[in-house]
């Protein structure tokens, strides 16, 4: 054994999962101005105005959009950044992970 580690603890340890991907989930609601989801998809999922107007008016004709798709922990950051965001500006916007 190389390392100066145990065998079997190596081995235990040895198997590297695939990063899982997660979609980021934007979710419609009735009250939070259309710009407002605009501007958040822009900031934080890097979109240039065109794409943002588009995943948005998905979201409001189809209750639910995909803002991107990302290893776990950026996910979860990016979902933080919305609803914080969202919480800041008195906005009901809802932001959710699914597994890819
Ligand atoms: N439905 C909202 C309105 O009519 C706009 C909206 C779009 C809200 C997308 C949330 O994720 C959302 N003002």
């Amino acid at each position: 054994h190389g390392g100066g580690q145990v065998g079997l603890a190596t081995r235990a340890k040895a198997k590297p999962k695939k990063p899982s991907q997660f979609k980021v989930l934007m979710l419609n609601d009735d009250y939070t101005p259309m710009e407002f989801v605009v501007m958040v998809l822009k900031r934080f999922f890097n979109m240039d105005l065109e794409q943002a107007t588009q995943v948005m008016l998905h979201v409001h004709q189809r209750g639910v959009g995909v803002c991107g798709i990302f290893p776990y922990d950026i996910a979860e950051t990016k979902v933080n950044q919305v609803m914080d965001c969202a919480r800041a500006n008195h906005h009901p916007l809802q932001c959710t992970l699914e597994k890819a």
